[in-house]
């Protein structure tokens, strides 16, 4: 490897002076125009990463649900999980190098993680839609080939497909194919199969109205919308031959305004989704006969989920360890759905998928949904194999029970500064600054069945609010009057927060 060709190349990608930045709760996010020596600087830790773990890396170049003039990048590990905690804090050490200071940096972290540097490198790219994505891919490409590391570029791509491509590629395939015909194939085939088990049939339980954000989500689900044949059948909205990525669109603008996106009509009882940037969060909605918006958010998506496990699961006669995990986002009311109705352990972690994950990983299954969407159920693999086991050996209903198992294991794809606040309990408590925490228990008691707690963002430049009670109005009064104790007590800039 020659180190020296490092200081040459990372030249063409220089760092602007000054500029430091932190792996966040997704990787790095911000505006296009500082990130070009990020996606160069990834490149070459993918390559140790590659070297180090005798294994694929992924790389995927995408700021998800942020405005279309961010971009980001983040790493995925050999099983297409996030990238390991200690590799995370090489990374933001790695981009807040300076310039002459590179090839020492990239040594230290080679001798802290035992990297053999003659070992051979293999990373894969995928990228979302933003027009800066293209370009930064080749930066990350750049970053790759200059270590000497092997590269496949898989062009446009949504993020849970590069996790899928990464596992399929260090599982020789046992996970499957890994192109992007093999991802169609696996899932279509799963859910195609579960659809002739369901008991509900008819047109209107086989339509589904889709919100694409204007991003990826349109180009890919195009693509595999044949595979499902009779089993689904799609009907496109903000597919981005016309709006802006996630410009009133998409999952996070659903959630957190409580509407439907603009460019989507709803009719009563149709069932509608939304996707993210890079299709990796989905919420479902629909309206009433009396035309009210219903939210079927990440906590509910997990209520739904779990409890059709548990229902499989006592069919054929397992007595399984099933287990929910949430973030501080959760609404109350669903977590303790959870727990008293429904005897499911739940768990509370930070904010990023990463954390739910790791927590969701020590369960027979793990079902982990954070409320904005992002989630999904893992199952270990012990269990796996048992339910392919079941499936072949059990017949009749119970029989049926672990088929449809074995299915939804297939159809899950598994794959896994704002500084001034800092939190401790999962998020759930501000530590600073000063009195703080105390502002905001006292306004929390002044309303019903109330829950309230701030955090910095780790994917944008803003303190994230949240807000519960027994209703909209309170709700929507307690998250103001947290806005402006933030605004006092954090140091506030700009207009003070408006109700
Ligand atoms: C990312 C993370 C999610 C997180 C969200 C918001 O989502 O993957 O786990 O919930 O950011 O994070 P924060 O509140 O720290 O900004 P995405 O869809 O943008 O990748």
């Amino acid at each position: 490897m020659d180190l020296s060709a490092i200081t040459k190349h990372s030249a063409l990608h220089a760092k602007p002076s000054g500029l430091l930045l932190q792996y966040g709760t997704a990787g790095f996010r911000m505006k296009a125009e500082h990130l070009d020596h990020i996606m160069f600087r990834m490149g070459l830790l993918a390559v140790l990463r590659s070297k180090q773990t005798k294994s694929t890396i992924g790389v995927m170049v995408t700021a998800s649900h942020n405005p279309e003039e961010d971009n980001g990048v983040k790493l995925v590990d050999p099983l297409g999980e996030m990238l390991a905690p200690s590799w995370e804090e090489h990374a933001t050490y790695l981009a807040n190098a300076e310039e002459e200071d590179m090839q020492r940096v990239l040594i230290d972290i080679s001798e802290k993680e035992a990297v053999d540097l003659q070992q051979d490198a293999f990373v894969v790219i995928g990228r979302d839609t933003r027009p800066s994505s293209e370009k930064f891919s080749q930066s990350v490409i750049d970053g790759v080939t200059v270590l000497g590391g092997q590269v496949h570029d898989y062009g446009l791509l949504t993020t849970p497909q590069l996790h899928y491509m990464v596992c399929c590629r260090n599982t020789s395939g046992q996970y499957g194919m890994a192109t992007i015909e093999g991802y169609y194939q696996k899932l279509s085939r799963a859910f195609v199969e579960l659809t002739k088990q369901a008991s509900c049939s008819g047109d209107e339980y086989r339509s589904l109205k889709v919100d694409c954000a204007n991003g990826i989500g349109a180009l890919k689900l195009k693509e595999m919308e044949h595979y499902f044949s009779q089993g689904l059948s799609v009907q496109l909205c903000n597919d981005g031959t016309k709006g802006k990525l996630n410009h009133l669109c998409g999952a996070d603008f659903v959630k957190s305004h409580q509407k439907p996106p603009q460019g989507m009509e709803i009719k009563f009882n149709e069932r509608c989704c939304s996707f993210d940037g890079d299709a990796d969060r989905i919420v479902y909605y629909y309206c009433d006969a009396d035309g009210h918006f219903h939210l079927m958010d990440g906590d509910k998506i997990a209520t739904l989920i779990s409890s059709f496990l548990k229902e499989l699961l006592l069919e054929v006669g397992e007595n399984l360890n099933v287990g929910v995990v949430q973030t501080a986002y959760a609404n109350g009311s669903s977590t303790r759905y959870l727990e008293e109705v429904m005897k499911v352990p739940v768990y509370c972690t930070k904010t990023g998928v990463k954390h739910l994950h790791h927590k969701a990983q020590e369960f027979d299954i793990g079902v982990y949904f954070e409320a904005n969407g992002h989630g999904t159920a893992l199952f270990s693999k012990a269990v796996e194999d048992k339910i392919n086991q079941l499936a072949r050996e059990l017949e009749d209903k119970k029989g049926k029970a672990a088929k449809i198992l074995r299915n939804i294991i297939d159809l899950f794809n598994q794959v896994a500064d704002r500084k001034v606040i800092s939190t401790t309990d999962a998020e759930r408590q501000a530590v600073t600054p000063p009195g703080l925490q105390e502002a905001i228990n006292d306004l929390v008691k002044k309303y019903r069945l109330s829950r309230a707690f701030v955090r910095p963002s780790g994917t944008e430049d803003v303190i994230r609010v949240y807000a519960e009670a027994d209703s909209q109005e309170s709700a929507d009064s307690l998250a103001h009057e947290v806005s402006l104790a933030v605004f006092d007590l954090a140091g506030g800039i700009g207009e003070r927060p408006q109700p």
